[in-house]
């Protein structure tokens, strides 16, 4: 065995890396060494193989995962399993900051709830906006499943940028699901509730109690989608526990399909001696999915068929029976998850409490309409189809069978076995069982590659578990969740990587080709980005200022490397401070934060944003604050201080008094290394503009970048000059010294332009 192996790297190394024989034979041994210490396996080397990312590399899809009760959305690289971003969407996150800077707030503060603030969302399903059923890439939505509302995040940014709260609901959970144009997002309730806000006893649970679907309206116009509250509509549902939802497609598009438990419609009171809910809730063979037509939904909105709740269009239970618009059929008991086949005609449903995972064909279903063939009704009238009239086969897969994603290869299928801790692998046309690979531990959803789209590409599976417990080192009882990648591409699913994620439940995620992802490298100048328009704070260089005001301070402000105009902040007692930042720089990566001592203050300037910090200074004091992103060699110098005085404070006369005074020795000691400077900093011009630079977007953005830095020196040589010229050596040497810190700023930008120019085979052209 171990010569075998050692013959096989000697072989790869020898051809893949192109080695002599001998350095191959070297290298293999040493890998063999490696495997021996570490106790890797051939399957383990493979495996790190296919999944290890050399420094600089790109992942091919990326992942969107839910971060659970973090209400955040993490981004992570697939295969390599490289974390990216963790995205703030229901709960602040300060490296974004999300939640502090008011452009932020105002997004946040779309999400309360009866005017009461929630900073923090149960986060379940991300969905990517989709056009003709493919994934486009635009946008992506999530739910909160313990304060039903829906949030929109722009992918050209990866901002949130809009949150809409269930006008009807007081809890959801089957969303977010989006239709194959994005017109609408689909959140279906979970526990019923009455639709107004006002006290109903549950002696009234099958009166009073509502569950149902609401359809957000989803619009774009010229790159800018939000959800249109007004034109969203929900068609309402028995007092039933809806549950996930799936958009038809294909075959079945306009349809929509959701699944529901306790339809027992059993209320609890285990404290009144009466048994629980998990009792009564499971008592029956059968619950129900729900089969929706949401095109005819729609219409009969926009006719009028509908009725107004807290002004929200809602179609009644009793309207949405008697029109046509919603229909019942008979699944296993307490089901999970439904997922609509890549064709639109087969609807998989898994029920947790049955071994079977159920086929339900659309044709079938279709069939059984238009016949008017119903078993009966249930008691608020919406015709049942009777399960075998709609059923194309059922599938003993494994214990506790949850959710089905599809793979490219035709009629493969990947559903979760949940108490089996597996996930099987089976042939959903013919109904058989392939194979079931082991997980760690319990899993909830899995994702394969662009797997909700009407073309998925397999690949690549995710499974999202709900239990850790021994695989990663302890760090306390709290465990870290594990999202497991799997390898399907071949005939047999090999598991090849454990991702430990420090945040939320992982309940589901959603993948896409990452070339399909155009984010921005920068902001427009003066950008809000969270209305996404030219920001009325827009400050432009040369032009800051302070708007004293009585009780308030305005203030209209820049960063750039390495300082924030202004570097002083004077205020009284009690004034309002009203912060506007724009950031200038145009390169990429150039952040600047800001932070404040004691007041909550906390800002992320990504370049050309504009941000907002509003705050009261209650208490006199010097305040410092400073860049929070380690920009450049400056850094630590972008800094500034806060002074709030006693109210009526008397300024005594005087100047600042400066520590260190300069002569016209020093003056000429920094002149004399400016122009050394100047040198460098021209041959890398050269070096530049005598090669084709301009076929490279990122260098183009660079000499941009550097071009700015240069005329800023410029002004400062000039202003160096002037004082030199009235022999005055202190301002003359201060600027003398900006003017080279502008210099070494253009020579670092300019070098790192000839180092990308070199390393990509760019052209000589004079
Ligand atoms: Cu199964 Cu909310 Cu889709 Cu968790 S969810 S399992
Ligand atoms: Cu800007 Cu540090």
């Amino acid at each position: 065995m171990r010569t075998q192996i050692n013959r096989v790297l000697t072989g790869i190394a020898g051809v893949c890396l192109g080695m002599s024989a001998a350095t191959a034979a070297t290298a293999a041994t040493e890998i063999e060494k490696v495997m021996k210490d570490r106790g890797l396996t051939e399957k383990n080397l493979l495996a790190a193989a296919q999944t290890y990312t050399p420094t600089g590399g790109r992942d091919e899809y990326i992942a969107f995962a839910s971060g659970g009760q973090s209400g955040h959305v993490i981004v992570y690289g697939i295969p390599s399993m490289r974390i990216l971003k963790y995205i703030g969407v229901f709960t602040p996150e300060p490296w974004q900051g999300y939640g502090f800077d008011e452009e932020s707030k105002a997004v946040l503060a779309q999400g309360n709830i009866h005017g009461k603030e929630i900073t923090y969302g149960d986060t379940h399903h991300p969905a990517f906006t989709e056009t003709k059923g493919e994934y486009d890439g635009q946008y992506l939505f999530i739910n909160d499943k313990a304060n039903p509302r829906i949030a929109l995040i722009d992918l050209k940014d990866f901002e949130t940028k809009q949150i809409v709260v269930n006008p009807v609901f007081k809890s959801s959970h089957g969303g977010a699901f989006v239709s194959p144009n994005s017109e609408y997002v689909i959140e279906a309730a979970q526990y019923p509730a009455p639709f107004t806000n006002e006290y109903v006893p549950l002696e009234q649970f099958n009166e009073k109690y509502r569950g149902g679907m609401t359809y957000w309206k989803f619009e774009r116009k010229d790159g800018h989608g939000r959800i249109n509250v007004e034109k969203s509509f929900t068609v309402q549902a028995p007092p039933y526990s809806q549950d996930l939802s799936d958009f038809g497609k294909n075959a079945s598009d306009g349809w929509s399909f959701t699944n529901s438990f306790c339809t027992e419609r059993y209320v609890g009171g285990i404290e009144k001696g009466r048994p629980p809910y998990e009792a009564g809730c499971s008592q029956k063979d059968t619950d129900f999915l729900h089969v929706v037509n949401w095109r005819k939904a729609e219409k009969l909105i926009r006719a009028g068929k509908g009725v107004r709740i807290n002004d929200h269009d809602v179609l009644t239970v009793e309207t949405a029976a008697k029109e046509g618009v919603l229909f019942l059929i008979p699944e296993p008991k307490s089901p999970h998850g439904v997922d609509v086949s890549p064709d639109g005609e087969s609807i998989i449903v898994s029920g947790k409490l049955d071994t079977h995972t159920s086929v339900y064909s659309f044709a079938k279903i279709q069939k059984a309409i238009k016949d008017k063939k119903f078993e009966g009704k249930d008691p608020y009238g919406i015709p049942i189809i009777k399960m075998q009239d709609a059923l194309a086969r059922q599938v003993e897969l494994g214990l506790g069978p949850l959710h089905t994603q599809y793979d490219a290869k035709e009629c493969i299928a990947y559903t979760s076995l949940y108490v089996d801790s597996m996930v099987g692998k089976w042939n959903y046309c013919e109904g058989k069982l392939l194979e079931k690979i082991s997980i760690h531990y319990n899993i909830g959803h899995l994702m394969t590659m662009e797997g909700d789209s009407v073309s998925p590409d397999g690949k690549y599976l995710v499974s999202l578990n709900k239990l850790a417990i021994d695989r990663f080192n302890p760090v306390g009882p709290l465990h870290p969740q594990n999202h497991q990648l799997i390898n399907i591409s071949g005939d047999k699913m090999e598991l090849m990587y454990d991702m430990a994620i420090p945040l939320g439940e992982p309940h589901y995620a959603v993948a896409i080709r990452a070339d399909k992802l155009k984010p921005v490298i920068r902001y427009k100048s003066g950008w809000n980005s969270r209305t996404d328009s030219r920001s009325k704070f827009k400050t432009r260089a040369g032009r800051e200022k302070t708007v004293r005001t009585p009780g308030k301070v305005e203030i209209f402000g820049t960063t750039i490397r390495s300082h924030i105009t202004p570097e002083t902040i004077e205020a009284e007692v009690g004034d309002e401070i009203v912060l506007h930042l724009t950031n200038l720089e145009r390169a990429q990566d150039e952040t600047h934060g800001f932070a404040i001592y004691g007041h909550n203050v906390n800002l992320s300037l990504e370049p050309g944003k504009t941000v907002t910090a509003r705050f009261i200074v209650e208490k006199e004091g010097v305040y410092p604050y400073y860049c929070t992103e380690f920009c450049s060699a400056l850094h630590l110098e972008m800094e500034g201080y806060l002074l709030v005085k006693p109210k009526g404070y008397k300024a005594v006369a005087g100047e600042i008094e400066e520590g260190t005074k300069y002569t016209q020795a020093d003056y000429d000691k920094q002149v004399k290394t400016n122009v050394a400077t100047q040198e460098v900093v021209d041959s890398v011009v050269a070096f530049i503009t005598s090669h084709n630079y301009k076929d490279f977007p990122e260098v183009v953005s660079l000499v941009e970048d550097a071009t700015d830095q240069l005329g800023f020196a410029t002004e400062a040589k000039t202003k160096s000059e002037k004082f030199a010229a009235d022999k005055d050596w202190q301002n003359a040497t201060l600027w003398a010294g900006q003017w080279w810190q502008y210099q070494v700023k253009t020579a670092d930008i300019g070098l790192r332009a000839k180092t990308f120019l070199e390393q990509n085979g760019a052209k000589k052209i004079k």
